[in-house]
C-alpha cells in the first residue's frame, strides 16, 4: 500500500512541474480564472485555483475570456462606454448603455433657459414630426439637462409635460456636474455658467446610432432639418 501511496505522490509532484509550464503561458492579469491545463471540461473556467475535479491536475490560470464587449458592438468611440450615472424624468436611475439599441437624437439643453433651448426643443418636436409611426418606436430623443443643480427629474418631467414631450419616445436626463461636461465633451457641446440662473451654449442636436455611434450633428437654431431628419430616416428604416 505504501508503495503506491510513494508512486502517487511522484506522480503528482510531475503533473504539478507539468502545469508550472503551462503557467508560465499565461501572464498576470487581473481578470484570471482557472482552467484545467488539460481541458478534462473542454472551455469550463473556475474563479478559484484547485484541482481539475475530473484528472485531479493543478489548474492553471488563464485570463479570463473578455467581456465580450466587441461581441456587442461597442466601439471605442461609443457614448456607452461612458460610466456616468443619469436619472431620467421618471427619477429612474440609468447609464447611457441602458439607451443602447435605439437610434438616439441628443440635444442638452436647461429648462430655465428663455432663450435659445425653447427653440432647440421647437426643433427637436419638428424633426419628430417629421418621422413616421413605425419608425418613431426606434427611435428616442434624448435631452439631456446641462444645468443638473435646478433640473431635477421633478422638474423636468414637469418641463415633458408642459412641452407635450411625455411619450415614450421623449427621455429626459439629469446627470451629475462632471457627467453633464464629459458628455457636452464628446459632443463637442460648449456651455458656461454666466449668471446663477443662465448658461450660454451652443445649440447642436446630434443623432447616435443604436451602438451609441456619432453619425450626425447639426448646429444651430431653427435650421434646415432635412438632412438630420434624412439620416434618422436611414437608420430606423429596415
Ligand atoms: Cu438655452
Amino acid at each position: 500500500m505504501k508503495g503506491l501511496k510513494n508512486i502517487l505522490m511522484v506522480l503528482s509532484v510531475v503533473l504539478a512541474f507539468q502545469s508550472c509550464n503551462f503557467n508560465k503561458k499565461s501572464t498576470v492579469s487581473s481578470a484570471e480564472v482557472y482552467q484545467c491545463p488539460m481541458q478534462c471540461e473542454g472551455d469550463k473556467t473556475y474563479e478559484k485555483p484547485g484541482s481539475c475535479p475530473v484528472c485531479n491536475m493543478a489548474m492553471q490560470a488563464i485570463e479570463k475570456p473578455s467581456e465580450k464587449k466587441s461581441d456587442d458592438g461597442i466601439s471605442e468611440t461609443s457614448i456607452f462606454n461612458l460610466t456616468s450615472a443619469w436619472h431620467t424624468e421618471e427619477d429612474e436611475a440609468i447609464q447611457l448603455e441602458d439607451l443602447k439599441g435605439k437610434t438616439l437624437v441628443m440635444v442638452m439643453i436647461y429648462t430655465s433657459c428663455k432663450a435659445a433651448c425653447p427653440r432647440l426643443v421647437a426643433d427637436m418636436r419638428h424633426i419628430e414630426e417629421q418621422i413616421p409611426k413605425e419608425n418613431i418606436k426606434d427611435l428616442n430623443f434624448v435631452l439631456v439637462s446641462i444645468d443638473p443643480k435646478t433640473d431635477t427629474p421633478e422638474r423636468l418631467k414637469a418641463f415633458a409635460k408642459e412641452n407635450l414631450m411625455d411619450g415614450d419616445q421623449w427621455t429626459f436626463l439629469q446627470g451629475t456636474e462632471s457627467g453633464v461636461r464629459e458628455f457636452a465633451n464628446v459632443l463637442a457641446m460648449k456651455y458656461k455658467q454666466i449668471s446663477p440662473i443662465d448658461f450660454s451654449h451652443s445649440n447642436i442636436i446630434s443623432v447616435f446610432n443604436p451602438k451609441g455611434e456619432l453619425i450626425h450633428q447639426q448646429e444651430g437654431l431653427g435650421v434646415d432639418n432635412k438632412e438630420t431628419v434624412a439620416v434618422i430616416l436611414n437608420l430606423t428604416t429596415k
